[in-house]
């Protein structure tokens, strides 16, 4: 059985008419929600976990059913994450970290492990891990992108997050048991 979206994709994405549609809305009513935080960059992090956690706000999620989980850089993301959804307690994780490329000769590894693991977490839990780690090449535009000209990306992800967490329990709801 599919259920019909009350309304289309936004954005560029236009969906013919006559199928069936799961799009969900980042709404956090009745959500629990679980942040991984990276301590290192903490100036930026703290910055995205602000916007996160307004975001959050403003999507219904009350604050009690909001558990952060500080760990020391984003390498130690991934199992964070993995720890937070395997708990069941979370409709989605958010994860928040920072890579500064001029910071370290191990960028890549850095970023690329947190990045794979990250999508290892979700995929291999069914619950949704958003993906809030800047990966940036100077200090400036991780400042652009924690609340200045360019957003606030921990905002986004916890966006994201409610959306897909929204997303596949419609698909759960439409599913006969
Ligand atoms: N961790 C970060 O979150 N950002 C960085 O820019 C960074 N640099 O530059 O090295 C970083 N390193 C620490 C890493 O995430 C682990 O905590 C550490 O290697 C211990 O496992």
């Amino acid at each position: 059985m599919t259920e019909r979206a009350v309304e289309h994709a936004a954005g560029e994405l236009r969906i013919p008419e006559g199928v069936g549609v799961y799009m969900g809305s980042p709404n956090g009513a009745r959500r629990s929600v679980g942040i991984v935080v990276g301590r290192f960059n903490g100036n930026i992090t703290s910055r995205l976990l602000d916007g996160a956690l307004e975001a959050l706000g403003e999507a219904g999620v009350p604050r009690e059913r909001i558990d952060v989980m500080p760990v020391p850089g984003a390498f130690e993301l991934p199992l964070g994450a993995m720890a937070l959804a395997k708990t069941r307690r979370y409709a989605c994780v958010i994860a928040l970290g920072c890579v500064i490329r001029g910071d370290t000769p191990h960028f890549e590894y850095v970023a690329g492990e947190a990045a794979s693991g990250l999508q290892l977490a979700g995929l291999e839990t069914g619950v949704p891990v958003a993906f809030g780690l800047l990966t940036c090449d100077s200090r400036r535009q991780a400042e652009e992108r924690a609340g200045g000209e360019k957003g606030n990306k921990g905002a986004e992800a916890a966006r994201t997050a409610l959306e897909m967490a929204d997303t596949l329990s419609r698909l759960r709801a439409s599913i006969p048991r």
